[in-house]
């Protein structure tokens, strides 16, 4: 279907700024080493707001291949909303992505369905691409099975939207996040094809088949190949792993 995988690093709360600019810079001469085909895997890297500046200095200065965005945004463009960050900036900064709805902000930040909802509107509104994560408890699996949250999250954070804006969709089942325990590529597989059929209903074939999906949770080196073989998981949300240099750069360069 055409769909380039993605491999985008979530860095969450880690790396300042000469940290990360360090981290990009190596990242690129890696994989330039390597001759990394960008059309076998885009890349990206979601900093902290406060490296964006610096991220976005040098891979303009140097012309780099590697995206990056932010890690949330604000549902707000502007205004009294002390301590938050509006799509109007990430766009400034050239972001092309932004995380939306990981369960870290679900979790600790009470961001409803609706909040996430008007995140994903405020992001198309700044022609940003919302990296849209859903997910399960452990607590969600064994009552529900693994793909009713995840789809009623899908479901409610499009309410509105239209696809063609752009979006990635993450499926992160909450139990796989930093556990070191990463789901099976058959039940990536199986939740991915739910969430594919979802958008398919909101936005029609085309865009559904267009539309990358990643899965995200304890992926490394040694299993990014398993899941990438499945034919609804185009990419994943990588975290702890991302933050080695090494290992991002393997995963990027994953073979089938
Ligand atoms: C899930 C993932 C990145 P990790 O949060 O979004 O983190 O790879 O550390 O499980």
């Amino acid at each position: 279907v055409g769909r380039t995988p993605f491999i985008a690093g979530n860095w969450k709360m880690n790396l300042d700024h000469l940290q990360a600019i360090a981290f990009v810079q190596k990242l690129a001469w890696s994989l330039a080493d390597a001759k990394h085909d960008f059309a076998d895997a885009e890349v990206a890297v979601f900093p902290p707001f406060t490296d964006l500046r610096s991220v976005q200095t040098l891979v303009s200065a140097d012309d780099l291949p590697i995206g990056y965005g932010a890690q949330d945004l604000s549902q707000h463009d502007s205004g009294a909303y002390t301590g938050e960050v509006s799509g109007a900036f990430l766009a400034k900064l050239d972001c092309r992505y932004v995380i939306i709805g990981h369960s870290e902000r679900r979790q600790y930040h009470g961001e409803t369905d609706q909040v996430v909802n008007a995140k994903v509107v405020a992001a198309h509104r700044h022609g940003l691409v919302p990296v849209l994560c859903v997910g399960e408890t452990a607590e969600d699996l064994e009552q529900h099975g693994a793909s009713a949250v995840p789809v009623a999250q899908l479901r409610a954070a499009l309410e509105g939207v239209d696809v063609a804006k752009g979006l990635v969709v993450a499926y992160e089942p909450v139990w796989a996040i930093g556990s070191g325990q990463a789901a099976t590529p058959d039940q990536a597989q199986q939740v991915a094809a739910a969430l594919r059929a979802v958008l398919a209903e909101v936005a029609g074939d085309e865009l559904a088949a267009s539309t990358r999906i990643l899965y995200g949770g304890s992926v490394k080196a040694a299993n990014i190949a398993s899941f990438l073989r499945e034919p609804d998981v185009d990419g994943a949300l990588v975290g702890g792993a991302s933050l080695d240099l090494d290992e991002f750069s393997s995963i990027v360069r994953f073979k089938k």
